[in-house]
């Protein structure tokens, strides 16, 4: 039994992506580690992966981008990963990890966290901008890994898209980006880089994107794995984990991976309703929501001094039953302005949507200035 498993394994591969790790949001910290309560949350998702990478038994894992939240993850989120990717090598498993937006400075590759994983062995980090590869026996890996900018990229792109792909091995191909075209797989990031979709070739027998963090099969050979726990709101519908692809069948399955829930609650609409109606309504959102959970409660229609008349009391009851519940008193039309991060590289998206809102006409100028001394301070930190 153990063997026939062990050699039907033989050519599975794990696709993994946007695991963000350091990610944080709100303020509640864990009583037993003084961790940010979704720091931890996000961590505990990375080991059952982990865990359920380890009785899958591939011989590669393929990580898309994104693995960590930030290009300066701290002490203990690097601790983590390199604690968590250690239980993949030691069990002979191979782990390919590409850079995305999240982990990559905008001054150069020089200083870039990936280069820690070059001392380990069967850790591959591809994290120079430009398209490389890798060969495992039969396996060849082509990715082109975040570039400094667009232009580099689609140059890089160019290569892939020329590339002679003999049918002895198999070919498959990693990228962390958005499609162009489309806009949903879209994370409004500004060092964001497009995909031309003609790059995402048949002729790959795989090819494993990242940055999107919804689970999406863009088409026969090639899928975004999405991220293995929701972050935001605009995540909330999505299901979490990651795929396993065995080349010899090409059939992809995909890994649940359960974590806290994060809901958003059906919108209440306060348009002619009495306060009463409306606290009733609220409750009864919360009602059915399991204890602990991350909770956004969007109310249309109601006004400031509505607003007020909310019964506070029950406001807190509601909350004291979730880890966090935001309570939205505006339009849904409005974009979800939490935003992914409270750490140093959202400063940077920070800046550059605030550069956005102006109208100067030198907004190139100021962006570039203004990335390289948020870059330059976060490096004397
Ligand atoms: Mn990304």
């Amino acid at each position: 039994m153990k063997k026939a498993n062990a050699s039907k394994s033989k050519a599975t591969i794990v696709h993994i992506s946007d695991t963000h790790l350091g990610f944080k949001a709100y303020r509640y910290l864990d009583k037993n580690t003084s961790l940010n309560q979704r720091e931890l949350d996000n961590y505990n998702s990375f080991k059952k992966s982990v865990n359920k990478i380890l009785e899958i038994k591939p011989i590669l894992v393929l990580h898309s981008g994104d693995l960590f939240d930030t290009t300066r993850p701290s002490n203990y989120t690097l601790d983590f990963a390199i604690e968590q990717f250690r239980r993949l090598t030691r069990a002979g498993i191979k782990v390919i990890v590409l850079a995305g937006n999240h982990s990559t400075p905008k001054i150069s590759e020089q200083s870039h966290i990936f280069k820690i994983f070059r001392h380990f062995e069967n850790i591959y980090p591809l994290f120079k901008g430009k398209y490389e590869h890798l060969q495992f026996d039969d396996i060849v890996i082509h990715a082109v890994s975040q570039s400094i900018n667009e232009e580099i990229f689609a140059n890089e792109l160019k290569k892939v898209k020329k590339l002679t792909l003999p049918k002895k091995n198999k070919h498959i191909l990693m990228l962390h980006g958005a499609l162009s075209g489309f806009k949903e797989f879209s994370m409004s990031e500004f060092n964001e880089l497009n995909i031309e979709p003609s790059v995402l070739r048949e002729e790959f027998d795989y090819i494993a994107l990242g940055h999107y963090h919804g689970k999406e099969k863009i088409k026969q050979n090639c899928y975004y794995s999405g991220s293995i726990m929701p972050l935001t709101f605009s995540e909330s519908d999505q299901e979490k984990g990651f795929l396993m692809i065995d080349l010899n069948t090409s059939s992809v399955k995909f890994e649940q991976i359960e974590s806290r829930p994060l809901i958003d609650l059906p919108t209440v609409n306060a348009q002619d309703k009495e306060i009463e109606q409306i606290e009733e309504e609220l409750a009864k959102n919360i009602e059915k929501t399991p204890t602990g959970s991350v909770c956004r409660q969007i109310v249309i229609n109601l006004n400031a001094e509505d607003t007020v008349q909310i019964d506070k009391s029950l406001l807190n009851k509601l909350r004291s039953k979730c880890l966090h519940y935001q309570f939205d008193p505006k339009n849904k039309d409005e974009p979800d302005t939490q935003s992914l991060s409270e750490s140093i590289g959202n400063l940077e998206q920070e800046f550059v949507n605030f550069l956005n809102k102006t109208d100067t006409k030198k907004k190139n100028i100021f962006q570039e200035l203004g990335l390289n001394y948020l870059e330059k301070a976060n490096e004397t930190n």
